[in-house]
């Protein structure tokens, strides 16, 4: 009797009193027995009120194993069941397995609710607020070189030009016998070039493409070629041993030196601008007979001379003439019967002109503060 002092199966009473929140045992000392009946609606309504204060799901975990845990107050109880007299320890377990019960629904009950608000707290910190400014992609854009090229390529479309191409590794032959220079000629020294083998080179101009172009096709011709050539060369400002070139070619009857200036003074209205003025100035080319060098007024100092034009107001853009009726010849055309023009323009000479680039090493340097400019 001394392990159950109250006696009778309301000796559950003083196990209860004997801990933490089930002190409901606490209110029904030894003795009042309409209070004992109550204990388990009292531990009840506690747990439940403790319940209600967690406010986290760690919190409510503490709160469980507290209470049903492994060393918890009521697993506490059940275990001491076998002490009870057998005649109470029926109605006792039944009773604090019916309290386990409520206990784990009071329990589910808040850790539903803790984790809805759980859910509802992380769907407001990761709300989109749609009406916040975006961030700004930066999105990359053509190079300035080929932006220039496929707008000198444009505009020669548009005048009924078709776009042909050749190798960059090319015969000594094309790039400067078939063009009317011998070995030995004296204009090869204007273009000193890296020798593959004595007889294979890397081309120096796009001029080998007319002919390449007149060998395979019957004239009407009207091409233009673009491509990267090669010069050893001293670089500069101006100069670089590796650098674009567009070729043209008109071959067809009755093609004289008016039809180059008409088509030439077209495209520089087209690429700079109806207010530049162009000249052609008396020049050499071994491949074209009258030969000249088209000049386009200075885009700074509007012509009136400045240092980005060496003071003249003009600024070179390319080498033209008419098409040397030997370089027909070589090439299987009847100078009697057709003649034709030819030009060859340097496009980041073109690029640095349209833009107003004093220097043409920064288009392959890869600086993204200059390159950022061309958007
Ligand atoms: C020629 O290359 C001739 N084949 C052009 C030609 C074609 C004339 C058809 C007549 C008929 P030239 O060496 O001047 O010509 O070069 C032509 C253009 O290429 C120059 O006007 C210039 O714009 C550009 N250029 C020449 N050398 C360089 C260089 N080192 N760096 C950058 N651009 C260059």
């Amino acid at each position: 009797m001394s392990k159950h002092p109250a006696g009778g199966y309301l000796a559950a009473g003083g196990y209860l009193a004997a801990g933490g929140y089930l002190a409901a045992g606490g209110y029904h000392p030894a003795g009042q027995k309409e209070l004992h009946s109550d204990w388990a609606i009292i531990a009840q309504d506690q747990l439940a009120e403790e319940c209600r204060k967690t406010e986290s799901l760690s919190q409510l975990e503490e709160l469980r194993v507290r209470t049903l845990g492994k060393k918890g107050q009521l697993t506490a109880l059940l275990r001491r069941l076998g002490d009870l007299p057998s005649e109470q320890r029926r109605d006792a377990g039944a009773r604090l397995n019916h309290l386990k019960q409520s206990l784990e629904a009071i329990l589910a009950a808040r850790a539903e609710v803790l984790e809805e608000a759980a859910i509802s707290r992380r769907l407001l910190a990761e709300r989109v607020d749609v009406t916040l400014p975006g961030f700004q992609v930066r999105v990359g854009h053509r190079h300035p070189l080929c932006r220039t090229l496929e707008g000198i390529e444009d505009i020669f479309l548009s005048l009924g030009f078709d776009i042909v191409e050749g190798p960059e590794v090319e015969w000594d032959s094309n790039n400067f016998e078939a063009l009317n220079m011998p070995a030995e000629h004296p204009a090869r020294d204007m273009w000193d070039t890296y020798y593959i083998t004595e007889r294979m080179l890397l081309r120096t101009h796009t001029s080998p493409v007319q002919i390449r172009t007149m060998k395979t096709r019957k004239p009407p011709i009207r091409v233009i070629a673009p491509g990267i050539t090669y010069r050893h060369e001293a670089i500069d400002a101006t100069h670089m041993d590796i650098f674009y070139q567009v070729e043209g070619l008109v071959v067809d009857r009755g093609i004289s030196f008016a039809n180059l200036k008409g088509v030439l003074s077209l495209f520089v209205a087209e690429a700079f601008g109806p207010e530049r003025i162009t000249k052609f100035v008396p020049s050499y080319f071994p491949f074209t007979e009258p030969s000249a060098e088209m000049m386009v007024s200075c885009g700074l100092c509007g012509g009136e001379g400045c240092s980005g034009c060496g003071h003249s107001g003009w600024l070179e853009i390319m080498g033209c003439g008419q098409v040397h009726p030997q370089v027909l010849r070589n090439c299987g055309i009847d100078p009697e019967d057709f003649t034709g023009f030819a030009f060859g323009m340097g496009v980041e000479r073109i690029a640095m002109l349209r833009f107003n680039i004093p220097e043409i090493r920064l288009f392959l340097e890869n600086d993204s503060q200059f390159l950022k400019q061309f958007p």
